[in-house]
């Protein structure tokens, strides 16, 4: 078994026919109906699948009110004189929704004939985000090369396309972006439209739209204009006629990402023009086709050298109000840039008057790439499940899902972290992040413990040691990789370019921001970046009551409080020891729980495909070697700043730091282009 299934097995013992029936005959029905008949167990009930508009359905009377267009409902029905299971939705996607909830709630080992399903998505957009260039490679990407292969497209159409639709169906994402957001202008022309419009052909029945990154400066890159400026006619008129373009080859394309001067892309402010004026210009564009702009908040030049952490705040909260309504600005879960733990983002529920929408990175480019086994549903919801303190119990998913400020334009994206290779993501846990993603934006108030079991089940079977061992080895892995990276709040301390590894020591990179110290400000006094007011003052970036509770360290939670303040390494931490103390127990837990992680695998041995065991058992002896550098590297390190001992009985770095600053890696995959 090498994972291509993902969660979608066919439990092959107990396979075999079932009994289904589809009203109508979009190609989105037929699919709903074919994905149960592949995988509902035999001896399963009838299961009809239909849209509430059929005559015999609307004649039920079923709560279809409030389902919207995508919800759907499952329930033991009376058809046509028959008892029948039946699967539907206000559309048909909601009927496909449907059909896969069914088989998600049978496969998690309910009885099909008693089995009653209504949900409806929190979120509009369900989107994940391709960082993949058209050369092939995958920035940040660990799972080999890109799935779309843009140059046998748009005249093969891989099978590989169709098994990533029903995947990402089953799971309620409804939006593909599928290129870098560090966007090449080719993505524009007339050739990749044709091959983006074949991929959209293949993901429409499926219910996924696709989307572009745009390139701010193709109008001069493309259309041989002087300026992107959006202010200038021409440019807008540019735009306008590549958006009816586009929208002739894909007529309900979704619309368009943009990273605007962030990282060396252009952007409306190298013209003197806001964010709002460029979001708005392409807005404009796409708007008479019913297509939206995703604006990225990600903006990070070299305007605000005193704490990058700032700078989105400052740039986008005076903008609020200012977007057209068919702009979503999305904004990263924290404020710098993926890390293993940040804080929320203080844009959440700093602009009511705009929709934001969250994003996630699903690829692990800080959580040790494929290899290491990180269950991100824990970082997830910590996030969506944080409170905003801006209104009463709001909390980051009531902005994201709009129910904050009635917002109907809703999304939540993901940098994907799939790849060519056969198990798609780069290894079988590694599919957990992409199955926890879609389910949480679905709902941002899924339990992800609740997740991590329903796709275990789904995965492995439902022998419960195998579900017991796997979810208490997901349950705490996340906090594992904060544990050994760096605990505490502490954030950006890993190698320079390809981020594999530990670097905390950088100090010599052209930007500060660019460099680790500029982030953890270790001297021999103390540790962490002030944020207080005596600092850079960032926390006064948060709702009042965060803000207060934040702007001491005492009353900070300490698994932020180096994110926040600069403290004494000999401070006094909760359970009476030293910070310094702390935090090398930290490093501690954190290998250690990689070798608890081992032997549970262990356990599994003869429970689990070889295939699947083995793949995964040697991935977590990397991660434990891996886990030991990272700890052995900052503590030679750390005690090289703060001229400390190490805790009596903790045994010492395997090597001098000099050692682990020799170390380079310099084909470390996921590079940028
Ligand atoms: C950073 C990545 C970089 C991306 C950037 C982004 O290192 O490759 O281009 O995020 O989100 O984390 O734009």
């Amino acid at each position: 078994d090498d994972g291509y299934d993902l969660w979608l097995r066919t439990p092959k013992a107990v396979a075999g026919p079932a009994a289904v029936t589809a009203i109508g005959d979009s190609a989105t029905i037929r699919l709903a109906a074919d994905a149960l008949r592949r995988a509902l167990p035999a001896g399963t009930p009838a299961v009809t699948v239909a849209t509430a508009g059929d005559p015999q359905v609307a004649a039920l009377r079923l709560p279809f009110a409030g389902l919207g267009d995508e919800g759907y409902l499952v329930r033991r029905v009376s058809l046509g004189g028959r008892q029948v299971l039946l699967v539907a939705g206000n559309s048909d996607r909601g009927a496909l929704y449907g059909a896969f909830a069914l088989l998600r709630a049978v496969g998690d080992g309910a009885d099909a004939a008693a089995v009653t399903l209504r949900s409806a998505p929190k979120v509009k957009l369900r989107v994940l985000d391709h960082w993949d260039n058209l050369d092939g490679t995958v920035e940040r990407g660990f799972a080999g090369q890109s799935l779309w292969d843009w140059w046998s497209l748009p005249d093969f159409d891989d099978p590989r396309y169709t098994d990533y639709a029903r995947a990402n169906a089953s799971i309620g994402i409804n939006g593909t972006v599928l290129n870098n957001v560090n966007a090449k202008a080719d993505s524009l022309t007339a050739p990749y439209i044709a091959k983006a419009a074949k991929l959209a052909a293949v993901f429409r029945p499926w219910g996924i739209k696709v989307y572009l990154s745009a390139r701010f400066s193709a109008p001069i890159e493309l259309g041989g204009l002087k300026t992107a400026d959006p202010r200038d006619p021409a440019v807008a008129a540019w735009w306008k006629a590549k958006a009816d373009e586009i929208y002739r080859a894909i007529p309900d394309f979704g619309g368009f990402l943009v990273k605007a001067n962030s990282e060396g892309q252009p952007g409306p402010r190298d013209y003197g023009a806001s964010h709002a004026d460029g979001a708005n210009m392409l807005a404009a564009a796409v708007r008479p086709h019913g297509g939206i702009v995703m604006w990225r908040a990600f903006v990070y030049a070299e305007t605000d050298p005193e704490d990058r952490a700032k700078q989105a705040y400052s740039e986008f909260k005076p903008l609020d109000g200012k977007f057209a309504d068919n702009v979503l600005v999305q904004v990263k879960n924290g404020a710098i840039d993926f890390q293993p733990r940040e804080p929320f983002h203080p844009l959440f529920g700093a602009m009511p008057k705009t929709p934001l929408m969250i994003e996630f990175q699903i690829t692990k480019e800080y959580l040790g790439f494929a290899t290491h086994l990180a269950y991100l549903g824990p970082l997830f919801a910590e996030t969506l499940h944080a409170r905003t303190g801006r209104k009463p119990g709001e909390t980051v998913a009531d902005v994201v899902d709009g129910s904050a400020e009635g917002h109907r334009l809703t999304g939540m994206a993901g940098v994907a972290n799939i790849g060519r290779d056969r198990d798609w993501s780069g290894s079988t846990f590694n599919q957990a992040n992409w199955y926890a993603f879609g389910r949480l934006a679905w709902d941002p108030d899924l339990d992800p413990a609740a997740i991590a079991r329903e796709w275990a089940g789904l995965t492995f079977g439902n022998d419960p040691q195998v579900i017991a061992t796997t979810t208490a080895m997901m349950a705490g892995s996340r906090e594992a990789v904060v544990d050994y990276t760096g605990a505490f709040g502490l954030a950006h301390l890993m190698a320079t370019g390809h981020h594999y590894g530990p670097g905390p020591w950088v100090a010599d990179l052209a930007r500060p921001e660019w460099n680790p110290t500029y982030y953890h400000r270790a001297d021999r006094g103390g540790i962490g970046f002030e944020r207080g007011a005596s600092g850079s003052d960032a926390i006064a970036q948060y709702a009042p009551s965060v803000a207060r509770q934040l702007a001491k360290p005492e009353t900070t939670p300490e698994r932020e409080l180096l994110w926040f303040h600069h403290v004494a390494w000999d401070r006094r931490m909760a359970d009476g020891r030293t910070l310094w103390e702390d935090l090398v127990a930290h490093y501690d837990a954190g290998v250690a729980y990689v070798a608890t992680m081992q032997s549970q695998w262990q356990s599994l041995r003869g429970k689990i495909d070889a295939e699947r065991w083995q793949k995964t058992a040697t991935y977590l002896s990397i991660q434990h070697r891996e886990a030991r550098w990272w700890r052995d590297a900052s503590l030679a390190y750390w005690m090289s700043v703060n001229q400390r001992a190490l805790p009596a009985g903790v045994a010492p770095p395997e090597h001098d730091l000099a050692w682990y600053k020799a170390q380079s890696i310099p084909y470390a995959p996921g590079h940028t282009s």
